[in-house]
């Protein structure tokens, strides 16, 4: 069998097994993705999420010896919730992004990619092959734009054609030389909705991101929530969709071809005020499953409570005094003390003041002074 046909059938194959786009790419070096990751780390705007080793993200050669080519995977995933549950006074909750819709997407393109490689190598036993998705040294947006399958958008997106940019990108590198696919060219043209819509100014310009400042970053940090972003965050559990949903390229994108991808309400779409209680076990249960759930319960948490502050919602306010005196977790009783700042009036300053004689970390007192605060403004 030629490398041509090869080609042919791991295209056919890939149609079988649920792959929605497949695109061929060389396995030369990233030299334009080098000098961005060095300016990015220059700039501080790196998220920390992302191998730390350039050399090993430019160097295809690195990551398995004799690389020739990287065969590029996108998967769609749905951008619209059937029966999505009604946000309302009474019952106030929070959103996690589509990214972490459904089952988590690290496990099903693994199982793709895991199918590719033993399809490859039933035909090509010489060929020496590795995958990976999303914590792979390798930038999946690089190669798939490399690979045709779709190109950059100004929210930095890998944006297809067919699927927009709802589409998770993973890659299998292999020995085998193929035939090279054509990148897109890029196509947003005077557009710049995503910059504009952008909540908090992340995107500095086209394409270029300050990871510090992006929501979906800020949504997954571990310490105190910087002040100047609490009120951006709306009620974002996890991960951000604005510079997604803005996007023209995404107008009437919305893709189920994968069942184990669709959402089920009440995980995606949360209460809010049970979130603040939830065990670990019953958080592992319920949330363990989706790619939302990897930083654990407590991002989640201090999200919601955020959440509760931006809805102002009173219901909420003796749950944030438990958490306030009981919970073992600074950064919980610091989010909440200044919650109960921004929701609460006379009475909860009382409480504030009350807490505020026994508490002993610094953090926390300073998130009781900034509650305290607000609650005099207010007044
Ligand atoms: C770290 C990381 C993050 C960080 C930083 C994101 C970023 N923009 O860099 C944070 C936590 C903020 C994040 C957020 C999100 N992420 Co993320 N993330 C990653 C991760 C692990 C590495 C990305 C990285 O290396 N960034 C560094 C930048 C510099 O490189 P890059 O974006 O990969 O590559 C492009 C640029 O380098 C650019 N480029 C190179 N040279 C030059 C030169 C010039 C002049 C210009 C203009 C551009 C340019 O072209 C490359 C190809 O497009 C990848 C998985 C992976 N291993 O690649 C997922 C990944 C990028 N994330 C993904 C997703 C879905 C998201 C979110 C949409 C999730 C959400 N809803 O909240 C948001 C989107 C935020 C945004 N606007 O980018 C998908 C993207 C799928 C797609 N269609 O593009 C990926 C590929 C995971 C996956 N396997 O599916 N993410
Ligand atoms: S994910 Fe949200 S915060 Fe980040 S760049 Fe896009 S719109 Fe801005
Ligand atoms: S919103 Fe406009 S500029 Fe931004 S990625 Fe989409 S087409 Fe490009």
């Amino acid at each position: 069998m030629t490398l041509a046909q090869l080609k042919d059938e791991l295209i056919a194959y890939s149609k079988t097994i649920g792959v929605d786009k497949i695109g061929f790419a060389s396995a030369d070096p990233f030299a334009e993705l080098k000098n961005r990751l060095l300016t990015q780390q220059q700039l501080g705007y790196q998220s920390g999420f992302e191998e730390s080793d350039i050399e090993k993200r430019v160097y295809p050669e690195k990551l398995l010896q004799g690389a020739r080519t990287i065969i590029s995977i996108a998967l769609a995933y749905p951008s619209k919730m059937s029966n999505s549950p009604r946000n309302t006074k009474e019952e106030r909750r929070g959103i996690f992004c589509r990214a972490s819709w459904g089952k988590d997407y690290h496990d099903i393109l693994r199982d793709r990619l895991k199918k590719l490689e033993i399809f490859l190598k039933e035909r090509a036993p010489e060929a020496k092959t590795i995958s990976m998705v999303d914590t792979g040294e390798l930038s999946d947006r690089a190669v798939a734009e490399r690979a045709g399958i779709g190109w950059s958008g100004k929210n930095c997106a890998t944006i297809t054609p067919e699927f927009g940019s709802y589409v998770y990108l993973g890659e299998l590198v292999t020995t085998l030389p193929f035939e090279p696919d054509t990148p897109m060219i890029e196509q947003c043209g005077s557009c710049t909705k995503c910059i504009d819509a952008c909540p908090t100014g992340a995107l500095v310009q086209g394409g270029q991101l300050d990871s510090n400042k992006c929501i979906a970053f800020l949504t997954q940090t571990k310490d105190f929530l910087p002040d100047q972003y609490r009120k951006k965050l709306g009620n974002r559990l996890y991960g951000c969709d604005t510079c997604q949903q803005v996007c023209p390229e995404n107008k009437g994108k919305d893709f189920h071809n994968h069942p184990e991808m669709e959402p089920d309400p009440e995980i995606a779409k949360p209460k809010l005020i049970p979130l603040l209680t939830i065990s670990n076990r019953e958080f592992k249960e319920r949330f363990g499953h989706i790619s939302g759930s990897w930083r654990g319960k407590k991002p989640i948490q201090r999200n919601a409570i955020i959440a509760l502050a931006h809805f102002k919602d009173q219901q909420a306010l003796p749950i944030l005094a438990d958490l306030l005196k009981k919970d073992p977790r600074p950064v919980i009783r610091g989010t909440a003390a200044w919650a109960i700042g921004v929701i609460g009036s006379i009475e909860e300053k009382r409480l504030l003041d009350e807490v505020k004689n026994t508490e002993k970390d610094d953090k926390v007192l300073r998130e009781i002074d900034k509650g305290l605060n607000i609650m005099e403004y207010k007044e």
